[in-house]
């Protein structure tokens, strides 16, 4: 594996599952592949969950570990090309990317939608130049349009909870204060379309998702019917993707948060969310603190999805 950023990456997901069901029963089975191997770790974005699984991943193989935060005392980075640099921006991303990439031997890279130009964003301007200019293997540690970690994680996570063969997961819009990306729930859609499950996803007229995520997807409106008989409940917020409104929040719909009385529609579902989560806007304290909640497995799933990418990767160098 050269290049981690979508699904495909991840080659044909019943071979990706077995991977991981490996790496789960046996952690420490290849702690010799990364020896003498670094990986940097590049956050333009904060995390808690994927700066600490994906540590933990390199060292159960093993791996040296560099983490930089650009945006605590690094320059700080131009990212547009041909501009003059006369403003507050230090150093160029063209020589940053060389320069990082001729210290290690895999990179992560964490750098969220900037809301500022859906084109950037859509096309990924900031992780594509880590994967042309920096000549190593590069993953996604969450980009602008998706987060394949996270959801390679969430796809462990419900096969490991499946009841029947074939679960009926509902994907919800809910509410928060803030404007979030498109890359979880994009990201997530892609995963599941790639799978034979029963996949719904709900949310506010106006929030539609982007088609190219969606493909045949059920988008059901009437949000009874689309928990009805859920086996498994994947909440997470968006901000609007369509024109003109990319970006923004149209409401914060209280009356779409996740609680007891929606569940009690559905198959005793399973609640997911990637966290970090706003109690009492997406999910009540109830759902989240119940016993069918499997937040925390889900994010203990996160060292798993890590260990596959990177052990593929060392296999490459
Ligand atoms: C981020 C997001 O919604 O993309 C990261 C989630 C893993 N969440 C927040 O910024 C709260
Ligand atoms: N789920 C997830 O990626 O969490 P962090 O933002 O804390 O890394």
């Amino acid at each position: 594996m050269k290049k981690f950023t979508c699904v495909q990456d991840a080659g044909p997901l019943d071979i990706a599952l077995a991977m991981a069901a490996e790496v789960k029963a046996n952690p420490f089975a290849d702690s010799h592949l990364g020896k003498n191997k670094t990986l940097l770790m590049i956050f333009f974005d904060s995390s808690l969950r994927t700066r600490l699984s994906t540590q933990k991943a390199a060292m159960n193989l093993g791996m040296n570990v560099i983490v930089l935060d650009i945006n605590q005392g690094a320059w700080k980075l131009e990212t547009e090309k041909g501009v003059i640099m006369d403003g507050d921006k230090s150093e160029h991303i063209l020589e940053a990317i060389p320069v990082m990439a001729s210290y290690c031997n895999i990179i992560g890279v964490r750098s969220f939608a900037r809301f500022e130009s859906k084109a950037n964003d859509y096309n990924e301007v900031i992780l594509s130049q880590f994967i042309k200019y920096s000549g190593k293997p590069v993953f996604s540690m969450e980009a602008a349009t998706r987060h394949p970690l996270q959801s390679f994680a969430d796809l462990i996570t419900i096969e490991e909870y499946k009841t029947v063969a074939r679960p009926k997961v509902l994907l919800t819009w809910a509410p928060h204060p803030k404007a979030l990306p498109q890359a979880v729930p994009n990201s997530f859609a892609e995963w599941m379309n790639e799978t034979d499950y029963e996949f719904v996803i709900t949310h506010p007229k106006g929030y539609e998702l982007s088609p190219d995520f969606v493909k045949n997807a059920k988008v059901e409106y009437d949000i009874e019917a689309a928990y009805k008989g859920a086996d498994f409940v994947y909440a997470k917020n968006w901000s609007v993707f369509s024109d003109p409104n990319y970006g923004q929040i149209l409401n914060i719909d209280r009356s779409w948060m996740v609680d007891s009385r929606k569940m009690q529609l559905t198959n005793n579902a399973k609640f997911m969310h990637c966290l970090p989560v706003r109690r009492n806007m997406i999910v009540s304290d109830e759902v989240i603190d119940g016993p069918d909640s499997i937040v925390v497995q889900e994010a203990a799933n996160r060292v798993v999805s890590a260990q596959v990418v990177l052990r593929e990767m060392l296999k490459t160098l």
